[in-house]
């Protein structure tokens, strides 16, 4: 046990007088580490050094490392992350909210003392393309007390001394996200007991991030999901200016015409963002179309000059899931952990001898010489007890980190400040049935509608919530930061405001069969005909079919060539059974009846189409819809 320190650390004098300072002062007094480092990207080569020499990580291969997190530290906690205000008004249904005062006091209180031992590193970061709109919101300087979090921030935002600079010369130099990250011991945390130590609160109207607890990713990278994500939704909303987005976002330009279109897309976490950012066409449509990468699980969306929706990435990298990755579902992410790149692993299986790495999905089979492979948790393959011996080598939330430099598909425009115009918005989850391959919704009301009344099965990217069915408005459940109906009503602004909307729709990859649960749509690389066939919809060359719930695509007007897909597998993907959207709209009904002040426009839209479903039902021809 280390003693606590009697006197807090110095500041190096690197940190120009003003607000930072005062804030690393103040947080170094209450946390009490042994010293202060400052962090630039440039410090990455001298900081893998240190974690190697540390054990924290282990060499994964030609520039490429392996880390393994507390067995009890495995994905975002929801249940233990909160929203904190002054205002009582900004509670919502799901942003968990409490008063922020309370929460300081809890959190100043466990943070006694609780970095001693430790060094406290300053990560000043911009969460941003450089020199967009959008920037001043995302200046921030995240204290942690973790190495593995500084590697992982380097690779996923971008990181500068400059910005410290940049902020003591500003005009306002208080205004950056001030972020808080200390691991503790995660032997003591009580993790999933009734004394639950490991607090996550977002403090919105201070702009302030202080999570104590975890190592992991969203808990602890507090650019990516806390500020990037729940505090700039917070800020768009108290601005007026911009959307802060759970969106994929990828360019599709067709090489025979040489137009490029815009696709954004919101779908709850492990639920194929990475996937399909990163798509390469599928074999037979690859020398007419390429698909570009943009960003894959953020986007900050703005009104540019022109009356259209602009996008942009704030991140820097990819935190990408690596169950299932293989260079037949995703060769752009496999080519994106490449020898040289810098990739961390975390949470696969390492062969300690050879420093390979696997986890379920890269190959169909396990290694199978079994000598020094560990386990996600560390215990080697052969030395694992009988009983486990069918657990999975990886953990299903495993990860790899690669910076945004290393994706070969990389848009050469996805760094331009100005942002990229937005085409097409998609929602879609993991939804076994009732939701068709693909169906437009028209008109920005009903849009948003769709995306409020997202459905999908719940996946391991959240503790012990693997496989729920729940409505995840958006794909920003666990990130709302105000009330679900003022959201809905500055989405519906912010649409307002264009001159060129959009296209919405909604999309499901996971459809499966009701006998035996095959999924009954290859996804990964042909869901790029599917996106094909809704751009087409909008540019008008294709009509669709109407239905109640949305325009699904007619069989003959999806671009098949070169898929084997059984006939019967394709008529139910392109179905609507009414009686099962029947159902499903009273559960709508109750889920939205929870939203205080919805905006009007939604509640029409959910008695439009649920008009529409009674109609089609007692219409002559009012059998399910079928168009094989
Ligand atoms: P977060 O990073 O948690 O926000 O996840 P994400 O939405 O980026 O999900 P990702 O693309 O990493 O996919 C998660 C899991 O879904 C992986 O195991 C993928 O292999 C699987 N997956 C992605 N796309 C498809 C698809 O089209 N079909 C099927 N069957 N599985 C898919
Ligand atoms: C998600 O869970 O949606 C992620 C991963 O993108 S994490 O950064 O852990 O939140
Ligand atoms: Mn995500």
């Amino acid at each position: 046990m280390t003693l606590q320190n009697t006197r807090a650390p110095q500041i190096p004098d690197s940190v120009p007088e003003g607000p930072v300072r005062d804030f690393i002062a103040h947080w170094a007094e209450i946390t009490r580490p042994d010293r202060v480092v400052v962090v630039d990207a440039s410090d990455d080569a001298s900081l893998l050094e240190e974690a190697l020499a540390a054990g924290e990580l282990h060499p994964a291969g030609d520039g490429r490392y392996y880390s393994r997190s507390h067995p009890r530290d495995t994905a975002r906690s929801e249940e233990r992350t909160v929203v904190a205000t002054s205002d009582p008004s900004d509670a919502g249904v799901y942003n968990n909210w409490r008063p922020a005062e309370e929460v300081k006091a809890e959190l100043t209180s466990r943070l006694q003392g609780a970095s001693a031992g430790r060094t406290m590193y300053v990560v000043p970061y911009l969460m941003a393309v450089p020199g967009g709109p959008l920037a001043r919101h995302a200046l921030g300087v995240e204290l942690t007390d973790d190495r593995t979090v500084v590697l992982q921030m380097i690779r996923m935002a971008r990181v500068s001394t400059r910005f410290l600079e940049e902020l003591a010369e500003s005009s306002d130099p208080g205004y950056f996200v001030r972020g808080v990250q200390v691991s503790g011991d995660p032997e003591s945390l009580g993790q999933g007991t009734d004394d639950d130590q490991r607090l996550f609160a977002t403090l919105a109207d201070e702009r302030t991030i202080i999570h104590y607890g975890s190592a992991y990713g969203g808990n602890a990278l507090l650019g990516k999901i806390a500020h990037a994500l729940r505090l700039a939704s917070y800020d768009g909303r108290r601005t007026g200016d911009f959307l802060a987005e759970q969106f994929m976002l990828l360019g599709v330009t067709d090489t025979l015409t040489g137009k490029t279109w815009h696709v954004a897309g919101g779908f709850p976490s492990a639920s194929g963002k990475t996937n399909l950012a990163m798509t390469l066409p599928p074999d037979a449509l690859g020398d007419r179309y390429r698909v570009t990468f943009y960003g894959d699980d953020i986007a900050w969306m703005w009104v540019g000059d022109d009356g259209r929706l602009y996008a942009m990435n704030p991140e820097n990298g990819v935190f990408g899931v690596a169950r299932d990755t293989n260079s037949r579902t995703n060769p752009a992410a496999m080519e994106a952990v490449r020898p040289g790149t810098g990739t961390i692993f975390t949470n696969v299986a390492y062969n300690e001898l050879t420093g390979d790495v696997w986890w379920e999905g890269k190959t169909p089979d396990t290694p199978e010489d079994t000598t020094g492979w560990r386990d996600w948790t560390g215990t080697l393959i052969d030395d694992r007890d009988p009983s486990d011996r069918d657990a999975p080598w990886a953990h299903p939330n495993s990860r790899f980190t690669t910076a945004l430099s290393n994706v070969t598909t990389l848009a050469p425009d996805a760094t331009d400040p100005a942002g990229v115009p937005v085409d097409l918005i998609i929602f879609g989850g993991r939804t076994r049935d009732r939701e068709p391959l693909a169906r437009v919704v028209e008109g920005n009301a009903a849009g948003v509608y769709d995306g409020l009344t997202l459905g999908a099965e719940a996946t391991f990217a959240a503790e012990g919530l693997d496989g729920q069915l729940r409505y995840d408005p958006m794909s920003m459940r666990p990130f709302l930061s105000y009330p679900e109906g003022d959201y809905a009503r500055h989405w519906l602004d912010i649409l307002g405001r264009l001159t060129e909307p959009p296209t919405f729709a909604h999309v499901n990859w996971f459809q499966r069969d009701p006998d035996d649960g095959h999924y009954l749509w290859s996804g990964f690389r042909d869901n790029l005909r599917v996106l094909l066939w809704l751009l087409a919809y909008r540019e008008g060359t294709v009509t669709g079919i109407p239905t109640p719930v949305g325009v699904v695509p007619a069989a003959g007007e999806l671009d098949l060539t070169g898929l084997d897909i059984p006939a019967d597998d394709l008529t139910r993907l392109l179905s609507i059974d009414p009686v099962r959207w029947g159902q499903e709209m009273q559960a709508r009904s109750v889920h939205l009846s929870a939203f205080a002040d919805l905006p009007e426009e939604i509640s029409g839209a959910h008695r439009d189409t649920a008009a529409a479903l009674a109609d089609s039902m007692t219409s002559p021809d009012g059998a399910p819809h079928d168009n094989s």
